[in-house]
């Protein structure tokens, strides 16, 4: 069927969610969520994740896909993941699990979808309960098997489903997928489009009704649905589903995908950001995620496959009780230095202004390896977490992808070739915060708007970006048509 949907979104009004701040977590769910490195924010600072390519087929077709590389709902698609039988997986998540004691996660994000593949997906997480009981089990699916499979889900005790929905309109959905395999035949169009947002959605009420966490993921497709993701946004928060997560659609030419192949345009940070405001009031949005591959390991940003990379048959054999032990002791030193953080928070009160017209906020870069904290050199960053800071306090907007500035002594200065490329990247933000950076790149980015500044290396992020948004604000760097009353 053509596609009849083709618009792209003007200035993203605030008109989804925007009633009222998502409501304070009660303590059982904040318990589910504190060490899951997707659903917290925070957790993603310290705790990490692995995935198991055990599920091979998929029973759809998405036009950002190509079958060849791995499933781009949950993995940066251009990448093929090595196959493991559900007996290799669980081998492997042993011997991972005991060398990473910040390991929380386990999910199953593809190559192709879980539920697709359910004796093999099945099988491995009934051999990862048996031996790593603590390890939460986390699954991504496109939906359309899910209503099928919610009781088996649940009796093995998968507590975090993710389902991508990039719509609720079939006729969007005929632009997005072009077939499902459907009761042993396959089905095209927008038929195919409805029965398969009809199974998402049943799928949602069902888990939600078990009271599994569910987080949705969607892609961002400009011209295709982006608009369309705020009545997303609002279903999916009105049947319950705890996150969204709306990533940008990744569309190369050299991935092969029909997106790919057509030019089909790809977000800007700016205009994901955008969306990401727009439905952002009562429902918690989602700004961390790495679109990881579907055998990532390590924290959020990290990747540790490499260290990994025997064949599970040749992993040392671990005792699982051991591993277990360490991971509880990791757990608790975090949350020990959470708590301090939180006592301590640093994080200077807010400034009140007369009559609610506050000065602008500030957006701020900043280069970080994990922890929390402001750690890591100019020069070896390929990503930056950005945060926005006002007098509402500090927020994490999103991420910013760059080329690596510094490869090594043998390039040394060849990098300031890439400083527009960094420039265009990080637009929109003000501040650029490191442990370290060279006076080249300084030079070249302070002459293109962007402060640079090192003073707070190595400290927690947010009481950093706070300080420096105060200075700011000090300093009477920021428009400020009304008059402070007081400054904490
Ligand atoms: Fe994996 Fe997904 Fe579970 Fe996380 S990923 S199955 S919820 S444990 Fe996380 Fe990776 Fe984004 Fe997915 S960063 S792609 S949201
Ligand atoms: Fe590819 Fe995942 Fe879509 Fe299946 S659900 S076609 S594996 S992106």
């Amino acid at each position: 069927m053509e596609c009849i949907v083709k618009w792209r979104h003007p200035a993203l009004a605030r008109t989804c969610g925007a009633d009222s701040p998502p409501a304070a977590l009660p303590e059982s769910v904040q318990r589910r969520i504190q060490d899951h490195p997707c659903y917290s924010e925070e957790a993603h600072h310290h705790f990490a994740r692995m995935h198991l390519p055990v599920a091979p087929a998929c029973n759809i077709q998405c036009h950002y896909c190509n079958r060849r590389y791995d499933c781009a709902n949950e993995s940066r698609p251009g990448v093929v993941s090595r196959l493991l039988t559900p007996q290799q997986a669980v081998t492997k998540a042993l011997a991972v699990a005991d060398a990473l004691p910040s390991l929380a996660v386990v999910g199953i994000a593809g190559p192709g979808d879980p539920l697709a593949n359910p004796q093999r997906t099945f099988a491995t997480c009934q051999g990862l309960t048996a031996a790593e009981p603590d390890l939460k089990l986390c699954l991504s699916t496109n939906g359309l098997a899910l209503p099928q499979y919610v009781d088996e889900l649940s009796r093995h005790h998968i507590g975090h489903v993710t389902i991508t929905i990039n719509c609720i309109d079939p006729d969007i959905g005929a632009c997005i997928y072009p077939w499902i395999a459907w009761q042993g035949r396959r089905v095209r169009g927008r038929q195919a489009a409805e029965i398969l947002i009809a199974q998402q959605l049943k799928g949602l009420e069902m888990l939600v009704a078990r009271d599994m966490l569910v987080k949705i993921n969607s892609v961002m497709i400009p011209g295709i649905n982006d608009r369309h993701l705020l009545e997303v946004n609002r279903v999916v928060r009105d049947k319950g589903a705890f996150l969204h997560n709306i990533v940008p659609l990744i569309a190369r030419p050299e991935h092969g995908t029909h997106y790919g192949r057509t030019g089909q345009p790809e977000p800007t940070p700016l205009e994901l950001q955008a969306l990401q405001d727009a439905c952002g009031g009562s429902m918690r949005m989602m700004r961390h995620c790495r679109q990881c591959r579907a055998d990532a390991i390590g924290r959020l940003g990290q990747d540790r496959r490499q260290e990994f990379n025997l064949l599970p048959e040749s992993l040392p054999a671990v005792n699982p009780q051991d591993a277990m032990a360490k991971r509880a002791r990791f757990r608790a030193a975090v949350q020990e230095k959470l708590e301090a953080s939180r006592l301590e928070s640093g994080i200077p009160p807010a400034p009140v202004y007369l009559n609610g017209d506050s000065p602008r906020p500030v957006t701020m870069a900043v280069a970080t390896l994990g922890d929390g904290l402001i750690d890591q050199h100019f020069g070896q960053a390929r990503e930056f977490l950005v945060y926005e800071a006002s007098v509402a306090g500090v927020r994490l907007v999103g991420r910013r992808l760059v080329a690596q500035y510094c490869t090594g002594p043998a390039d040394c200065g060849d990098g300031d070739r890439l400083i527009p490329d960094i420039v265009r990247a990080l637009a929109g933000c003000d501040v650029l915060l490191c442990a370290k950076i060279g006076i080249e790149p300084w030079r070249l980015l302070e002459a293109a708007g962007i402060q640079p500044d090192s003073r707070h290396a190595f400290e927690p992020i947010r009481p950093a970006v706070m300080a420096v948004y105060q200075e700011w604000l000090t300093a009477g760097r920021l428009d400020s048509p009304a008059r402070k009353m007081a400054v904490g």
